[in-house]
């Protein structure tokens, strides 16, 4: 890996850094991504479980996919990817992360600012009446029902379901702001979460991608940086380090 002066000058001016992740990120950390070779579960895509309707007709099978992810989320640790990025806090004013995950790793990695784009695995709410359930469910009588009967999904967002608007609206505000977005480890084809990395270029952000391999944005990079991001990213914070 090499960082030119052109980037390392855009480095040390830099001021608002956005990290924008997916859940290649949390490769490292052995939690499977949903594309490419690993990242297919019982031969389902992606758009066929994370799905409203896929729910309200095998809410069991669903189920079984987020319970067997939470159960690797809950074994996993934040990798050196997460962590050089939570201590990237130490070297510029702002930085905060925009992330696809649903994983928490962030925030076990000790980042501050983070919006979730996506939801997050520990909630959960009732599709009737949208009571919140954010402790354990009981599945010992099947999937776990709401007290209105109603079934409880998780507080996650599924193809064709409104982004949070609040988290979707800080991401855009600081990503309009940021002299610095990372594109890190993810395929960049989902929207409107995507649509992040080209609003930051129109308003000027420098981009930086990391990816271990070229993606749908990668023709719109300013730098784009081939590799694990868990080993990509202490190598750039220790250049930034060594500099300052
Ligand atoms: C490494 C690495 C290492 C590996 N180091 N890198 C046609 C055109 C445009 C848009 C649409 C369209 N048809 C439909 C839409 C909209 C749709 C969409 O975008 N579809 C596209 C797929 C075509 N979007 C939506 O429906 C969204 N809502 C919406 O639009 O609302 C408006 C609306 C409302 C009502 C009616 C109509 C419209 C919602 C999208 C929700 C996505 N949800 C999921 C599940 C979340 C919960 C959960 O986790 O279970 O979000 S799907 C899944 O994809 C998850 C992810 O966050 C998201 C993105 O995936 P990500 O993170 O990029 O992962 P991968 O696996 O794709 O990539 C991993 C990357 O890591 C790869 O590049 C690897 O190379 C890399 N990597 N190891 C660095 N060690
Ligand atoms: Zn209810």
């Amino acid at each position: 890996m090499k960082i030119d002066d052109e980037l390392l000058g855009k480095l040390n001016e830099a001021k608002t850094i956005v990290f924008f992740t997916g859940a290649g990120i949390s490769a490292e950390s052995v939690i499977p991504t949903f594309r490419g070779k690993d990242g297919i579960w019982n031969k389902l895509k992606p758009e066929e479980l994370a799905n409203f309707n896929a729910f309200l007709k095998n809410p069991d099978m669903v189920w079984e996919w987020y319970q067997h992810r939470k159960k690797i989320i809950h074994e996993s640790e934040p990798n050196p990817g997460h962590i050089a990025i939570a201590e990237m806090q130490n070297q510029f004013p702002e930085v905060a992360v925009v992330t696809q995950n649903i994983d928490n790793l962030h925030r076990r990695a000790g980042s501050k600012i983070i919006y979730e784009l996506h939801g997050n695995i520990e909630r959960n709410y009732c599709i009737k009446c949208h009571k919140y359930y954010n402790t354990e469910l009981d599945f010992s009588h099947g999937v776990p029902k709401c007290e209105c009967g109603g079934l409880i999904r998780p507080d996650v967002v599924w193809f064709g379901e409104y982004l949070p608007q609040d988290q979707f609206r800080f991401s855009e505000e600081i990503s309009s702001r940021a002299d610095i977005f990372f594109i890190v480890g993810t395929s960049a084809v989902v929207y409107p979460a995507a649509s992040l990395i080209y609003s930051a270029k129109a308003r000027g952000a420098f981009l930086i991608e990391v990816n271990i391999e070229p993606t749908e944005a990668s023709s719109i990079m300013n730098r784009s940086f081939f590799g694990k991001a868990g080993e990509i990213l202490p190598e750039i914070l220790s250049t930034i380090i060594a500099k300052n």
